[in-house]
């Protein structure tokens, strides 16, 4: 299967609109919960979307909206269950962490880091008893690889020949604190070279070996049914939770974000009408659901 560049760039773009629109609308304070925003790092989940057809089992964190765009897409269903409207995809009772849409394939977000990787596994270990083809994906970021499940996961994943992405997120933070205040080297493959899985360090900084790199890994599990390690660098652009850019917060220094802006994959190729797009249609939804909750606060005080 070969993935055209131009169709990710234009859901990058489409869903850096969308996620540009609600922290720009979130100090309003209508939305009913905290956001884990994933702005920069969109280049991957627009790749995975291409593969959409594989039946995939995702098994996300608490950043989980890029699944979720990618996967489901529907607007209004994410809009309303940012305000915790009955509209929204989970009718309104989980909210940003626990986003999912299971019909397309985006089983769960779970907010207790690491734990939605064993959900993985186990999804693995159902799949290939019940003689299923779908792929379970792990996805996590490198705060995940310090909890000792992950290495549980791993280790079993291998012992076992299960068929999961491990699919690790590396954006160098754990909420402000970098990975060199938490770890002795930035490669998190190497936990899978412990485990004896087959792994690769891929990064959003280039689309073409992105592309390859996620077709590797999906064709490895699909074809040996075995585990894989897929470990993509990236850049956060917001901060770890809620609508602002934490520039000079914890270990982030302005130089570090203005290089890494610099470099911004999806900044530099944005194509402006799906990037338009996505946040206009955010937008109007936004507007819709924030008089919606405005009406609810005050009819809940008469
Ligand atoms: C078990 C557990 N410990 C701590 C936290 C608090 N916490 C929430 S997100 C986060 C950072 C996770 O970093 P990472 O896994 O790299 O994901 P990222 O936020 O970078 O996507 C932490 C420590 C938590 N939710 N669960």
């Amino acid at each position: 299967m070969k993935v055209n560049p131009d169709i990710v760039i234009e859901h990058a773009s489409w869903m850096r609109g969308v996620q540009t629109c609600v922290a720009d609308s979130y100090g309003s304070q209508l939305m009913r919960c905290p956001v884990h925003l994933s702005i920069g790092q969109e280049l991957l989940w627009a790749v995975i979307k291409q593969y959409k057809e594989f039946q995939l089992k995702v098994f996300s964190s608490h950043r989980g909206h890029l699944p979720y765009l990618s996967l489901d897409g529907d607007l209004r269903r994410y809009i309303a269950e940012l305000h915790l409207h009955p509209d929204g995809v989970s009718n309104g009772k989980l909210g940003s962490m626990h986003i999912k849409s299971p019909m397309f394939g985006h089983v769960t977000s779970v907010p207790i880091v690491g734990s939605s990787i064993p959900l993985a596994v186990g999804a693995s270990y159902a799949s290939k008893n019940s003689g299923s083809s779908w792929i379970s994906i792990a996805h996590f970021g490198d705060g995940a690889c310090e909890e000792g499940i992950l290495h549980e996961s791993l280790n079993i994943a291998s012992v076992k020949a299960l068929p999961t992405l491990f699919l690790c997120e590396n954006n160098g933070y754990s909420c402000t604190t970098s990975l060199e205040k938490r770890q002795p080297s930035r490669r998190m493959a190497r936990f899978a070279e412990a485990a004896c899985i087959k792994s690769c360090t891929s990064s959003t900084g280039s689309l073409e070996s992105l592309i390859d790199d996620v077709s590797e890994a999906f064709h490895y599990v699909r074809v040996s049914g075995k585990p894989y390690f897929l470990e993509v660098e990236c850049y956060r652009l917001y901060e770890h939770c809620g609508p602002s850019i934490d520039k000079d917060l914890g270990d982030r220094t302005s130089e570090e974000y203005l290089e890494f802006l610099s470099r911004d994959f999806v900044r530099a190729n944005l194509n402006s009408g799906a990037f338009k797009m996505g946040y206009d249609q955010c937008n109007s939804l936004v507007s819709e659901y924030s008089a919606k909750n405005t009406m609810r606060l005050q009819s809940s005080f008469r």
